[in-house]
């Protein structure tokens, strides 16, 4: 089965422990356990891993390129300030879907911008932690078309 990366970045470890009001109540333990049950029905093998370090993010991105076919990316704030993350991104050639469960786009303007976005085949904004699960269905898409 292709494997899926499911990479998040600084602070989503918080994921319905602080801030429900704008993320929700789902932890990143249920979303991990939602793609996992979705990926068997869409033929995927999911990987969910955070990092609060960059550097950490774009090791995994690099591992990647031997290891998985897709990627799904929540950079958290790393998606406004991170070149490093998009270069790591460039190198890696299989369909990335970039996730946000916020709008970023209802928030302050320096959300509105992502370097990722420059690189992701898609784009999930605003679909709350449902986003990941919709990244996967693309991904599943683009992965057996
Ligand atoms: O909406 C998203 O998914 C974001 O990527 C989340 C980032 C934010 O910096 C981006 O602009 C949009 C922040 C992640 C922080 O996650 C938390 C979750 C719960 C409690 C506190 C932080």
């Amino acid at each position: 089965m292709p494997l899926v990366l499911i990479l998040n970045g600084p602070n989503l470890n918080l994921l319905g422990k602080r801030q429900p009001e704008i993320y929700g109540r789902e932890t990143l333990a249920d979303v991990e356990r939602d793609c996992a049950a979705l990926g068997q029905d869409l033929g995927l093998q999911t990987r969910l891993l955070q990092s609060n370090h960059e550097g950490q993010i774009v090791d995994w991105i690099h591992e990647a390129r031997e290891t998985a076919q897709g990627i799904v990316i929540n950079p958290g704030a790393l998606t406004h300030t991170s070149v490093a993350i998009l270069d790591a991104l460039h190198a890696f050639e299989g369909p990335v879907i970039e996730v946000h469960i916020s709008n970023v786009h209802k928030r302050e303007s320096f959300r509105h911008h992502s370097y990722v976005s420059l690189r992701a085949d898609g784009i999930i904004v605003g679909c709350g932690t449902q986003g990941y699960q919709l990244a996967l269905r693309r991904l599943a898409t683009l992965l057996t078309a």
